[in-house]
This record gives C-alpha cells, structure tokens and sequence, in this order.
C-alpha cells in the first residue's frame, strides 16, 4: 500500500458519546465484518476484553484496520474514561490523524476537552463528528457552538441533518448539493463558502472572482485547513442507526493526514520504507499465545526474522502481525507508516524505540501520568505469583506503579483512579486466577522540599577486608519550581569524575522513591553536586551510587518538607435546585469552587478537590439528587496537605 493511502486514526470523545458504535459501523461499513456488534450486548469489535464486556465501557484502546476507497485505516478506538486517559496519551502518540466524536445531546463534555487538550499537544489533526442526532434534545447547533465556545474557533459544518431527533434519517452533503436541494441547505452552503474564504487564500479569490467556491476548490481548502488546524471540519450522524458513517469515511480520506503529510518523526528518519528502522512501542499485552508488542513504524521497514536493538539489547521479530482487536494475521514486512504488532521481543516495555542494529535512535517516549490512587493488595496464597503478575500488568499499563510500603510491609498498587485500579485488580483475578484482596483505596501522597540545605557532606567509607568502598560527596538541596527532580554538578577541577558524577546522580534518584516524612515519592527539587573525594583504590560507581543514596536522604531529613495529595478538577452536572446541597457538600470536602452556570434547568459546578475527599463521591452525589446528578473528575496536579 503506497503511503499516502494510508490513514492511522484515533476515535476520542467523551465516555459514551459513541466511538466505539462509530468504529463498530465503520468496519461493517467496510466490509471488515459481516455482523454489527453492540456494546450494551457486549458483542463489538473492539471492546472484546471481558470487563470492557461486562461494563459497557472501553478501557484498552483497540486497533482495527479496514479498507475504503482504495485507502487502508487504521483505527485506534481510544477509551472515553478519565481513568484511562494514559491509554489515550500512549495512542496519541503513534497517530496522525483522529476523528473527535461528540454527543449531540450533551455537546463538549469535560473529557471531550482533555483528550482535545492532549490532541493539541501532539499536533494530531482532527475532524468532529457530532453523533447522536436521533436521541431526544440533539441540537448539532448547540453543539457546533459549544465546541466553537471551547475547542475551536472554525468549526466549519459540512452536512445538513434531514429529520430531527427520532425523525433523524441522514445527512445532506453540502459540498456536492443535489439539484433541488432546499433553501435551507443552500443558505449553510453559503455559510460554508463564507467561513473557507475567511480562512484560506485561494478559496477566497475564487469567492470573490465568481461568487462561490466550487466543491473541488471546497474539498482541497477543507483539507488544507485541516491539516493546518486553523479550521475544523464538522460531520454529523446517529453511529447506532448507521447514519452519516459512510460519509465519516469520505471526509477521513479526504481530509486527515496520512503518514507523509506530517512532519517526520525525527529530521534523520523520513517517512520512508527505504530509511533505517525506527518503531514506537505504544502498547505491551500478554495473550494466550505469548507476549505481543505493538508498534508503530515510522521509517524503514521491519521484516519478520529482522534483529532490532531497543537500548542497546538486540531482539529477534519473530512475526509480525496486522492487529484486528482481538485477532491478528501474521504478515512478512511492516513498513513506515503501519501500526502493527511484533512477537518475538521480550524486553521491550511501553515507550522503547526499536531501531536497526546499526542506526540506534532514540524516540521521545508518550508521556506517563503520575498515579493518584493507591490500594494495598495481597494473595491469600501463591504471593510470589502475584508479584510477578503486578510486575506484567505494570510493563503492559506504565502508569501502574507497584511499590512494597517500608513501614507495613504491603503491596501497595497505585494507578490513575479507583476505575483504573478495580479494572487492574480485577484483570488479576479473571485473567491470572489469583485470588486478591484488596485494601481501601488511599491518595497517593508525594513529598517536596520547601527549603533547602547546602554543603551536606556525605562520606561513604568501607574498609573491612576485601575491596573497600570510598566515595565522597558533598551536595546542595533547593526547592524547585517544576515538578520533578533536577540534577546538576558544579565540581571543578575533575575531583569527581564524570561517570561518578551519573552515579550520583543514579543514586539521588533511589534516594527519591521514599522520602522522610512517610516514604513516599519526592518531588520539585534540584541537588546539585559541589564538591567530593575519590579513593585511588575503593572509589568506584557502587560506592558512588550509595554515597548519593544516602547523602541524600541524610540532606532530606535536613530539608523542611511538606506534604502533597493529589487534587482533581471536578465538573458535577445537577438540576439546578440540587446546586445549594452540592456546593455544601463541595465545601465540606475541602473543595475550591471555581464556577458555576445554569442551563435550562440544568446546573453545571466547576471545582478543584482533593482526591482523598471524592471516594465515594459517586454514591453520594446519586443519593443527593435522586440519580439525576453526574461527575467527573480529572486529576490535576498535586497541591500541599494542609
Ligand atoms: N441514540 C443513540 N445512541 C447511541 C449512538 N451511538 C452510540 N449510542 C449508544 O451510546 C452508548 C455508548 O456508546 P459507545 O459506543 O460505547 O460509546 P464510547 O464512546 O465508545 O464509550 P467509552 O468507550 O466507554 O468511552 C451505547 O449504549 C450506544 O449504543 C447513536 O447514534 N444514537
Ligand atoms: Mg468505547
């Protein structure tokens, strides 16, 4: 398949606003299966693990390809949920294009806006589709305004529903109108013309010359100022009812990228089958028949049998497999542009670039988020079995940390919320057969450093018998704006060398997994490294390493310290004569409101909140308003306990 027939997709929205119903349709529309699946019977494609089954919801996104119009899509059907928002980061990542899917109904939803925010950062260009058109209350003008009011500035609607609500039956293409299309349609062709023109050079000569844009010119403006993302093409539909998908599919052609229309990955690695190899690892699962690595290539060509090298360890690919959801076809090569899955690597975790043996290169890994949420977990048998179970389900979900607690002794699993980690601890069970229980969910506290020490001296000394150890630092410890940790040396004259320099710095980053004021993760510092000695004989990395462990630790304990928790943006939906009894409850859980509207009867509260105080928020909040209430909560950052 030549490369600018391809097209690699990602399906974002909003928890229910229908991706997975839209990608459902757009296989069958394809001809990539002969049934369509529902969610609620738990029979699509794409949500084919058992829990995303049993829930109705997805939690891993799913890669599918299917063919149209000449063209081979590769759809990645993202997950809608907070909690698995890193899911969506990891696919983000390896996607050139996406199609954001709305309800009709509900408009911009707060997750909608994440994962725009997310697209944003990455540069993904993106096509809306407003889906839902059928339901009772589908407003596409609504919704194309609230996306105007908070995305973007141009959304430019290319389609004209025919019915409303219940008596939604499709769409009317604006670009190629029928002969005796209506007044209506032709007064938004008109509204379509104005807004291209405003926005593209060439379409507004052709405006201005004859006094319309003719489809062609349409299509290649629309598609220019797609990729641009200074305008923003609007489709419409109803996914259930299998409306509006087939022209979805025509605008993914015709608008969204495909892997040579983006910038390369690298300067040094084009889009070319012919350059050196370098694939993404986005995604790590274990199936029954081993252990699969998905990936996507972004130059060169990988062949089944090739050697690979991921940072420095060579790997052999055994196969290489095209990804269907649940089921895979094992292919010769994959080459630049194709997301694929290999068997054959062992030690490739989430966010490795592999590369050919003799051109290493180094990808810039998805980011990962910080986990929130803790719970401990323990076996009530076979505990080395669930040790080594937790160790695969953090490689497959790198925003699972599992840490043993110094004080208790516990296992102590922590993740993105309490979905994320019930649908961990629940993968334990079902997909390992152990029998797990489980504590109560607790925040996932940090420590920073709010004023500093300098000069701590710290000697590493041991001479009894043998090889001795001797390393000897002194170190600086500041507060730093960002989070994080930063490292720096400032030794003059060659009295610590370079490599002792790294282990010191290796050994300030174990120092930083427990901090002193309850072994939890440290973070917003800077060390800087002043001075040190080193033995003729005894000095060497290890001792170096422990002598940054340690002084470090002895420097935290001479730092004032404060303690973080997790706080998240909470957006609570409410009929508006629940709102007195929910800011109440807002306040009484040390919440920050920020805003609040009311919209026909229907109040919406914005909120900072601290993690620790929305466990069982859920519950209350249905109780309060007799079902009629809704929340999300997205994690924003840590702020100081007070
Ligand atoms: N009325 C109506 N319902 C729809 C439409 N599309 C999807 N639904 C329903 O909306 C619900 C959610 O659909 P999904 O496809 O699971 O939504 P999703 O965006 O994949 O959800 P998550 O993956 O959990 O974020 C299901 O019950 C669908 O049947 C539509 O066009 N009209
Ligand atoms: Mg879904």
């Amino acid at each position: 398949m030549r490369i600018h027939l391809v097209r690699n997709l990602g399906i974002l929205a909003h928890v229910d606003a229908g991706k997975t119903t839209v990608t459902e349709r757009i296989l069958h529309r394809t001809g990539a299966t002969h049934k369509t699946g529902e969610v609620h019977d738990g029979t699509t494609v794409t949500d084919f693990d058992p829990q995303e089954r049993d829930r109705g919801i997805t939690i891993f996104a799913a890669a599918v390809s299917c063919t149209w119009a000449g063209h081979r899509l590769t759809l990645i059907d993202t997950p809608g949920h907070v909690d698995f928002t890193a899911e969506v980061e990891r696919s983000l990542r390896v996607l050139d294009g996406a199609v954001a899917v709305f309800d009709a109904v509900a408009g911009v939803e707060p997750q909608s806006e994440t994962v725009w925010r997310q697209a944003d950062r990455h540069g993904v260009p993106r096509i809306a589709f407003v889906n839902k058109l059928d339901r009772a209350g589908a407003d596409l003008d609504a919704a194309v305004a609230s996306i105007r009011a908070r995305l973007h500035p141009a959304p430019l609607v290319v389609q004209l529903p025919i019915g409303r609500e219940d008596g939604f039956t499709g769409v009317i293409d604006l670009l190629r109108l029928p002969e005796d299309a209506s007044a209506e349609a032709r007064r938004r062709r008109r509204v379509l013309e104005e807004a291209v023109a405003e926005l593209h050079p060439v379409a507004l000569d052709e405006f201005c010359a004859t006094g319309i844009i003719t489809a062609e010119t349409l299509e290649k403006a629309l598609r220019e100022l797609t990729l641009s993302g200074e305008g923003l093409v609007v489709l419409c539909g109803a996914a259930y009812r299998d409306r509006g998908i087939e022209p979805l599919l025509d605008a993914v052609v015709a608008y969204l990228p495909s892997p040579a229309d983006v910038p390369p990955v690298r300067p040094d690695r084009p889009a070319d089958p012919a350059a050196p190899l370098a694939a993404l690892v986005f995604k790590v699962v274990s199936t029954a028949t081993g252990r699969l690595t998905y990936l996507r290539v972004y130059s060169g060509t990988l062949r089944k049998g090739d050697h690979v090298t991921d940072a420095g360890r060579t790997e052999r690919v055994a196969r290489v497999l095209r990804v269907q959801a649940a089921r895979y076809s094992e292919v010769d090569s994959a080459v630049a542009g194709d997301i694929v899955a290999v068997a054959g690597p062992k030690a490739a975790r989430v966010g490795a670039t592999l590369c050919a043996p003799g051109a290493p290169v180094v990808l810039e890994p998805p980011v990962t988020a910080d986990p929130v949420v803790s719970v401990a977990v323990e076996a009530r048998r076979d505990g080395d079995r669930l040790t080594s179970a937790l160790a695969r389900l953090a490689e497959e979900d790198p925003s699972l940390v599992v840490r043993v607690d110094p004080e208790t002794g516990q296992t102590v699993l922590s993740g993105l919320g309490e979905l994320h980690l019930e649908v961990a601890v629940e993968k334990l069970r079902r997909d390992r057969g152990l029998e797990v229980a489980v504590g109560r969910p607790s925040v996932a506290y940090r420590e920073t450093v709010v004023s500093g020490v300098t000069g701590l001296v710290y000697r590493h000394v041991k001479q009894d018998g043998g090889a001795g150890q001797f390393a000897h630092v002194v170190l600086d410890v500041a507060p730093s704006e960002e989070e994080g940790f930063e490292f720096a040396s400032a030794v003059v004259g060659g009295r610590v060398p370079r490599e002792y320099v790294r282990a010191v710095e290796a050994g300030c980053r174990d120092a930083l997994e427990e901090g002193p004021l309850g072994g939890h993760p440290v973070t917003g510092l800077r060390v800087t490294l002043t001075d040190g000695a080193t033995h003729p004989k005894d000095s060497s990395d290890l001792a170096f390493r422990t002598a940054g462990r340690l002084g470090l630790r002895e420097a935290l304990r001479a730092c004032a310290v404060h303690l973080l928790e997790p706080v998240a943006e909470v957006v609570v939906t409410v009929p508006s004569d629940a709102v007195g009894g929910v800011l109440g409850d807002l306040a009484a859980r040390r919440g920050r409101v920020a805003g609040s509207a009311v919209r026909q009867g229907t109040a919406v509260v914005t909120a900072t909140v601290p993690v620790a105080e929305l466990f069982g928020y859920a519950t209350r909040l249905r109780s309060r308003t007799q079902g009629r209430g809704t929340f999300t909560a997205r994690p924003v950052g840590f702020a100081p306990v007070p």
